[in-house]
C-alpha cells in the first residue's frame, strides 16, 4: 500500500508525475485554494499533506485531522500559514523547502529596490500611453541607487543575497537581525549590524524586509517605526505581509512620510487594499519571489525527499517542527 499524499495546489507536471510513481498522491484538478472545510477533509484521509502558503491551517483544524495525518510536508519556506505548535502536539512533523527560492526571491527583492526610486513601472506606463512628448531634461526623474544605504531586516539566506546583488550596484549594506551573522560574512558584505532597529530606521534610504513573520516580528514595522524612517527613504517588502503595519504603510506613502514602497506580498492574500493601488509612487507585485520555473521544480523535488525520507525513517532534511512522541 502506497502512502496517500493529498496536495491541495496543481504543481509542475514532472513533480506530479513522480509523486504519483512514489505514492498514492491525489492531484488538485482545479487549482482552487481549499476552504478550512476541504482542508480539514482532505486532512482526515491524508497520510501526508502538502499544503502551500494558501493554506492556513489553525490548531482548531488540526485537532480534527485524522489519526493517520504524520506529515505536512509544505510547498514552500515559510511556514506561518501552520500553526506548528498545535502540529506538533498532534504528532504532525511538519517540512518546508528552505534554500531553493532563496536567488529568486532576491532577485525580485532587487527588482523592487530599483524599479521604486527609479519609477520604471510609471516609466512603462508613460511609454506606452501615447502621452509622452519626447525626452526633457527634467523628465521622470528618480533617485540614484549607487551610494545608497540599504538596510535588511532579517540576514538569513535571502537578505545576504539581496546584500551580495546591491553591493554590485553600489550600495552600502547594513542589517538588523536577531544576533550579528558570522564575521565572515560581514566581512565579505562589508555590512554593518544595528541591534537596534530604530536606529537603523533612522539612517536608512531603502529598507528591505526579509525575516520570516512570527509572532515576534508580526507587526515589526508599527507606524511609529515607519514614522522613524526618513521621508527620502523606501521600503520593499518581499517577506510576509503581516510584518508591516500595511495600512500604516499606506497613510505614511500618502502624506509624504516615506517616497515610496515596492510590495510582493500583502496582509490579506490576495486583497490589496485600495489605499495602496491609489498611489502612485508604489510598485506592487502579486506574491512572485519564488515564482520562476526552476524554482518550482527544485521545490518540488524537495518536497519529495522530505515525504521520502520521512517515510523511510529518517530524520527529513528540511524539518521544521519534530512532532511529540506521546
Ligand atoms: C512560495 C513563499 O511560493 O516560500 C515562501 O515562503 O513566500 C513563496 O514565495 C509559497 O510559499 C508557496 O507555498
Amino acid at each position: 500500500m502506497k502512502p496517500k499524499v493529498i496536495l491541495t495546489r496543481k504543481l509542475s507536471d514532472s513533480v506530479e508525475t513522480r509523486m504519483r510513481e512514489l505514492f498514492d498522491a491525489e492531484l488538485s484538478s482545479d487549482d482552487q485554494p481549499l476552504s478550512a472545510e476541504q482542508l480539514v477533509e482532505v486532512m482526515q484521509r491524508a497520510d501526508v499533506l502538502v499544503p502551500t502558503v494558501t493554506d492556513k491551517i489553525d490548531a482548531e483544524m488540526l485537532e480534527q485531522a485524522g489519526a493517520n495525518l504524520k506529515l505536512i510536508a509544505s510547498f514552500g519556506t515559510g511556514v506561518d500559514h501552520i500553526d506548528l505548535h498545535a502540529a506538533k502536539a498532534k504528532g504532525v512533523t511538519v517540512t518546508n523547502t528552505p534554500g531553493v527560492l532563496t536567488e529568486d526571491t532576491a532577485d525580485v527583492a532587487m527588482a523592487l529596490i530599483l524599479s521604486v526610486p527609479r519609477r520604471i513601472m510609471e516609466g512603462d506606463v508613460r511609454a506606452r500611453s501615447g502621452e509622452w512628448t519626447g525626452w526633457s531634461p527634467t523628465g521622470m526623474l528618480g533617485h540614484r541607487i549607487n551610494g545608497k544605504r540599504l538596510g535588511i531586516i532579517g540576514m538569513g539566506q535571502i537578505g545576504q543575497a539581496i546584500a551580495r546583488r546591491a553591493r554590485g550596484f553600489g550600495m552600502s549594506i547594513h542589517y538588523h537581525n536577531r544576533k550579528a551573522v558570522h564575521p565572515s560574512i560581514e566581512a565579505e558584505l562589508e555590512a554593518t549590524f544595528w541591534e537596534d532597529l530604530d536606529e537603523m530606521l533612522r539612517r536608512m534610504d531603502i529598507v528591505s524586509v526579509n525575516c520570516p513573520s512570527t509572532g515576534a516580528t508580526e507587526g515589526l514595522l508599527s507606524a511609529e517605526r515607519l514614522a522613524l524612517m526618513p521621508n527620502h527613504a523606501y521600503l520593499v517588502n518581499t517577506a510576509r505581509g503581516e510584518i508591516v503595519d500595511e495600512a500604516a504603510l499606506a497613510e505614511i506613502l500618502k502624506t509624504g512620510g516615506i517616497a515610496g514602497a515596492g510590495l510582493d506580498v500583502y496582509q490579506n492574500e490576495p486583497d490589496i487594499p485600495y489605499t495602496l493601488k491609489d498611489l502612485k509612487n508604489v510598485v506592487l507585485l502579486p506574491h512572485i519571489g519564488s515564482a520562476t520555473i526552476e524554482g518550482r521544480h527544485a521545490m518540488g523535488d524537495k518536497v519529495i525527499i522530505n515525504i521520502q525520507a520521512f517515510l523511510d525513517g529518517h530524520t527529513p532534511p528540511d524539518r521544521v517542527v519534530a512532532a511529540m512522541v506521546s
